[in-house]
């Protein structure tokens, strides 16, 4: 069986990956510890994406999916975007700063969305590029304890819950289930040439 790496250092958003995938005729492996970080200098989560993989593929020789995700804000004009993980030194960091720039902001001018770009380097040469999207509102105060990062305050109003309150069904639902999930397509295509 053909390997595919992982291409994240961030071990939540690895778990999910392994959840989503689950099913994949790929031996699934994390990317090697020796394998080097990648600066993420790209304006784009495509251009983050695509960097990440095509250097877990330069580093292993195996096919390699990454993905670069984050949230966009519409009162902040789509910020922290790009700049999610690097908004605040750690997860509460994040939230207070986020809830603070957002203090007063009524409901309605609450709207965010997650997004989640996902390139598979199947060479240096051929890389698939795949978005995934979801919309939602920041809420008031954080809720839940499932999940990571900027889950507790990601409301989700078709299910009336922030996203850390979902629990499980995130992977059914979210930013990274629906670009992992045509990700999914694309790597069992492949393998049926083989
Ligand atoms: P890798 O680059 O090693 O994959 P990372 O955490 O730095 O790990 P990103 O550059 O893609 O990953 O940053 C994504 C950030 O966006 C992440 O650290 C969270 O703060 C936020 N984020 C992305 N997806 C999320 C999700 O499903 N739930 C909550 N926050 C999320």
């Amino acid at each position: 069986m053909k390997k595919l790496i992982i291409a994240t250092r961030n071990q939540n958003k690895f778990k999910e990956i392994v959840k989503i995938l689950s099913g994949i005729p790929f031996e699934i492996s994390p990317l090697p510890f020796d394998c080097p970080d990648v600066i993420e200098d790209g304006k784009t989560f495509e251009e983050n994406a695509a960097k990440k993989a095509k250097s877990a593929f330069m580093c292993t020789g195996e096919i390699s999916i990454a993905d670069d995700s984050g949230l966009m804000v519409d009162y902040l004009n789509g910020a922290p975007g790009v700049y999610s993980s690097r908004f605040a030194p750690t997860d509460k960091d994040r939230i207070d700063k986020l809830l603070k720039a957002l203090s007063g902001v009524p409901k309605e001018e609450r709207g965010a969305k997650f997004v989640c770009v996902v390139a598979i380097a199947f060479s240096l040469e051929k890389i698939e590029v795949i978005r995934g999207e979801i919309e939602g509102y920041i809420s008031l105060s954080p809720q839940g304890n499932s999940g990571f990062g900027y889950d507790p305050i990601f409301y989700c109003p078709k299910y009336k819950r922030t996203f850390a309150q979902l629990g499980e069904l995130k992977n059914n639902i979210s930013h990274r289930a629906k670009a992992f999930s045509k990700a999914k397509e694309i790597l069992k295509n492949y393998s049926l040439k083989f």
